[in-house]
């Protein structure tokens, strides 16, 4: 429901702003929900950010410049001639589009999208509108969309195209990143010119180049809108219109939610009730950086992959190749291992759905419609030491239990107390995260596994807390799950702007002690918020232990579903770990 007024409010809007009749609605939602089908089964794609930026690497003049690297025009304010002469040497001859499809398709992704000009305004294609271009500019006299289109339609591979529509740091009216603050761009000799000039004179002759030329296109990605009009919106707009079947994103101009949503370099805490797709780099830039070695391991990419699609999402995992055309190594070897993993257990994964449970200990659910029933995927992450797997709230007739990797080896289960618990084999198959499918007859019905109170108490653990990191922060300032199941904790919790936040049932209302168990090298400060209620209130330093302590009271007025919150205050916080939080009632209300 939550979804159909989200597409409903969205369809409704339009550029121009004529709002639809309800038939009109209503076609409109059955026609998208078609639309983004292909897609939203697909569940996993890559993403290619690739451009001249590939060779200075993040380094310039000897200087290494902070940041991804596609963006070292801006950061290291390089004037457009100077920028300009990287065409003059770029030239990836070891380029191999078929490799690329190859290696993403053997990753289990099902759809590419490649930056055809990214912010730095050089079309990585071979344009007739802007010289600046590829073919043009570059000594390399071949066209990377074109091999890559060729490649993609040969190996059944979905193409989608990235083009920075307002950004464009190497034209007099191209937008930048801090246009709307009115400050100058950073080279004097660029003599700025209106927006319109450039939306006409490039970017909609542009689009129209990469929509019409490379064959079919199926999703066009739009970026930054930063001093975007809605007139200028509009134009391009009206390019896409003539391909009613690509889908776009959501960032063509600030209000346009597109076919899907784009978390950025985070993971939704829940489903976000629209289409979503999170797109998330490997290391930490875009761009090839050739001292950026903060990989992410493949055992966290796979979970990751996991969590979105538990949550209704899809996963744009980035690759930023180098100058001379090849994925760089360690991305090969995770997409390769996440291959290994996705050759296994993509029946978890393509055209399944989102976890019908609250949250689990052990890992991540997905589930698909079949004739009979719902095939459940439990994504096992901690292996329980007492090899029973406790499936929660599970009301309905189970046929049969078996491992993914291996359907002859049947689990036995049975019920107990409302839950359904799975006896495993002892030894983890896949220490990763080992699928087991359970068939269900039936309707699916399950009861909400959220926490409740036992006799006046209630724990609250950290992997039950939903992780609000701030949309497109730093992947590396972001607050994380560390360890398994029930033990794991809070950790890397460093940004004040990052949030916590946890959801329970109270039977009835009262005063309650909060207590947490943390480590903090120093004081921190905290509010507590519960409903309107709020509290502020300081956690000690606690001597590099985890340490019980108390926070103090906060009265919850109402009964049934809560919602605990707990926010930094900003001044001189230096982060805290965080294991539990745990509620006592100590009185009624009065
Ligand atoms: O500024 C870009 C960035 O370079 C990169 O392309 C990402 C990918 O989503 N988008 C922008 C930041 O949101």
């Amino acid at each position: 429901m939550e979804k159909l007024f989200f597409l409903i409010s969205i369809i409704t809007f339009s550029l121009s702003c004529t709002p639809l009749q309800q038939s009109e609605t209503d076609s409109a939602i059955a026609d998208q929900d078609k639309r983004v089908e292909w897609w939203r089964d697909a569940r996993f794609g890559l993403f290619i950010h690739w451009g001249i930026y590939a060779q200075p690497a993040g380094e310039w003049k000897g200087e290494k410049i902070p940041r991804p690297s596609e963006w070292i025009m801006a950061r290291a304010q390089i004037p457009v001639k100077e920028y300009e002469k990287l065409a003059e040497t770029f030239n990836p001859v070891h380029y191999n589009a078929e490799q690329w499809v190859k290696l993403a398709k053997q990753a289990g992704m099902k759809y590419i999208v490649i930056t055809s000009k990214h912010h730095d305004g050089f079309a990585m294609f071979h344009s007739k509108v802007s010289q600046y271009n590829i073919i043009d500019a570059t000594p390399f006299d071949r066209d990377p969309l074109k091999e890559l289109a060729d490649a993609c339609k040969k190996h059944g591979m979905r193409l989608g195209f990235y083009y920075s529509q307002a950004q464009d740091w190497h034209e007099p009216g191209g937008t930048y990143y801090n246009i709307e603050e009115g400050e100058p761009h950073w080279d004097p000799d660029l003599e700025r010119e209106p927006l319109m000039n450039y939306i006409k004179e490039k970017a909609v002759p542009q689009v129209k180049e990469i929509l019409e030329n490379y064959g079919k296109v199926d999703i066009l990605w739009w970026d930054t809108p930063f001093g975007m009009t809605e007139e200028a919106a509009q134009m391009l707009q009206n390019v896409v219109d003539q391909y009613p079947q690509m889908l776009t994103n959501n960032r063509l101009y600030q209000h346009c939610p597109g076919d899907f949503i784009t978390p950025e370099q985070h993971l939704p805490p829940t489903n976000l009730g629209y289409e979503w797709e999170v797109c998330m780099t490997m290391n930490t830039s875009w761009g090839y950086k050739h001292y950026d070695d903060h990989w992410k391991s493949s055992e966290r990419l796979i979970r990751m992959l996991v969590d979105v699609t538990s949550k209704g999402g899809n996963l744009l995992l980035n690759v930023g190749p180098t100058a001379e055309g090849l994925i760089p190594e360690p991305s090969v070897e995770r997409l390769m291992e996440i291959g290994e993993w996705m050759a296994i257990n993509k029946e978890s994964i393509y055209g399944t759905d989102s976890s019908p449970f609250f949250k689990l200990h052990w890992g991540r659910c997905t589930k698909r419609k079949t004739k009979s029933g719902t095939n459940l995927y439990l994504h096992v992450f901690n292996w329980p030491e007492d090899q029973v797997l406790r499936v929660p709230g599970l009301k309905t007739k189970v046929k049969n239990v078996s491992l993914l990797s291996d359907k002859k080896q049947v689990l036995s289960s049975h019920f107990e107390d409302n839950d359904l618990l799975i006896n495993l084999p002892n030894a983890m198959p896949d220490p990763i995260n080992t699928v087991i499918i359970v068939e269900t007859k039936g309707n699916l019905e399950v009861t909400c596994n959220m926490p409740s109170f036992k006799e006046g108490k209630i724990f609250l653990p950290a992997n039950f807390a939903n992780i609000h990191n701030i949309p497109g922060s730093v992947y590396d300032i972001q607050a994380l799950l560390e360890g398994s199941g029930e033990s794991s904790i809070i950790a890397n919790w460093i940004d004040h702007r990052t949030w916590l936040e946890w959801m329970f049932i109270t039977p009835e209302p009262g005063i309650y002690n909060v207590e947490v168990l943390v480590k903090a090298d120093e004081p921190a400060r905290l509010t507590i918020c519960i409903g309107e209620k709020a509290v502020v209130t300081e956690i000690p330093a606690t001597k590099g232990e985890f340490t019980e302590i108390s926070l103090g009271e906060i009265e919850i007025s109402e009964t049934g579903d809560i919602t605990l919150r707990i926010h930094p205050v900003q001044d001189n916080w230096k982060g805290v770990e965080l294991a539990k939080v745990k509620l006592v009632k100590t009185a009624g209300v009065s």
